[in-house]
Order: structure tokens, then sequence, then C-alpha cells
């Protein structure tokens, strides 16, 4: 796979589980994703959010990581696809369901990318209070590549209900990678 000529920076991954145990569902994802990805640099904290676009009595923890990566974009879908995998996600044929795991891209830096499996930043972040919340943790001030406003103002204009709680749920970084 192809890679970046330097580490880039400013990568945000969401994660969501809502099926079997999250809180150890979510250390697992962070453990592989630091060691498969890169390093994690930030972690927002862990809320539990009314599922999004569906019915479930499951509701999700989520939150945000940011990471750094020699990945190119294509290959950093891949990783994130087999982190799912390893944690039991299966794929369902409707569009959104109960997951064990799903982590997506955010953002990877200032880049837009539209190619056929990955669009960047992700086209449904302004809708979703799950996303915005724990992104305005860590970069409440800055702006979007595409939106041109800061995530803080993309909150503030969500239409989205969903109940988003702050949890006392507190992770840990995960130690830096060898090599
Ligand atoms: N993910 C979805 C669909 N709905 N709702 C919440 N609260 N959190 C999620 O992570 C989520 C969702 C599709 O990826
Ligand atoms: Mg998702
Ligand atoms: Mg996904």
């Amino acid at each position: 796979m192809e890679r970046e000529d330097k580490i880039v920076t400013g990568i945000f991954l969401g994660l969501g589980t809502n099926e079997g145990d999250r809180v150890e569902n979510l250390k697992m994802a962070l453990t592989l994703i630091n060691e498969e990805v890169g390093d994690i640099t930030a972690l927002s904290g862990v809320y539990e959010t009314d599922p999004w676009g569906f019915e479930s009595s499951n509701r999700f923890l989520n939150m945000v990581a940011n990471v750094t990566t020699r990945l190119v974009p294509a290959a950093l879908l891949k990783k994130t696809q087999e982190i799912e995998k390893k944690l039991g996600r299966v794929r369902s044929q409707v569009r959104f369901s109960s997951r064990s795991m799903d982590v997506d891209i955010l953002l990877f830096g200032n880049r837009v990318i539209n190619q056929r499996k990955l669009t960047v930043p992700h086209p449904l972040i302004p809708e979703r209070r799950f996303v915005l919340v724990p992104l305005c943790d860590l970069i409440p001030g800055r702006i979007h590549p595409v939106l041109k406003q800061t995530f803080s103002e993309l909150l503030i204009q969500c239409r989205d209900t969903g109940n988003v709680s702050r949890t006392e749920i507190s992770l840990e970084l995960p130690g830096k990678r060898k090599g």
C-alpha cells in the first residue's frame, strides 16, 4: 500500500459502538488504531448517545480520536474496516444498524477527498450531534474545509435533537508505538 511521504497530522476518527461491552470495544479499537494506524494524540470525552437514523433500545458510546498516520486515505479506510472486523462488526444490508464498532474517517487534515468509497470530510458531520459534540472537545475553532465554518458554529446550527450526554468514562491514551 502507498504511504504518505511525511506523517500526516490532524486526522480525526469517530468511534461508535452500541453492541457488546461498549467500553471494552472502545479500548480495543484505540489500541488497534495506535498499533496499526499511528499515534493517537488526543481523545474527546466519551458520550452516551441516542441512535441516529434508526430505532434501537441500545444506546451508543461515541467519541473522537485525533491521530497521525503515514497511511494514504484509501489505506486508512482499509485499516479502519479491518479494525471494525476484528472487533466483531458484521455488516448488515440496511444502511444504519447496531454495531460492535464503527470507525469513521471524519477529517484527514484539511484535505477534501471524493473517491468512490471515501468522502472526507465525512458528509454527515453537520447533521450529527454525536459527532459534533466530541469533535468540539478537541477542535471547536477549526474551520471545516468545505463548509468554511468552525465546528462550534456547526454545532450551534445543528438541528439534530438526539441526546448526547458526557459520561464519566475516562480512557487513557495508549502508549507510544514502537519503531
Ligand atoms: N452511527 C451510525 C448511525 N447512527 N447513531 C449514534 N448515536 N452513534 C453512531 O455512531 C451512529 C448512529 C452509522 O455509522
Ligand atoms: Mg458511522
Ligand atoms: Mg462507518
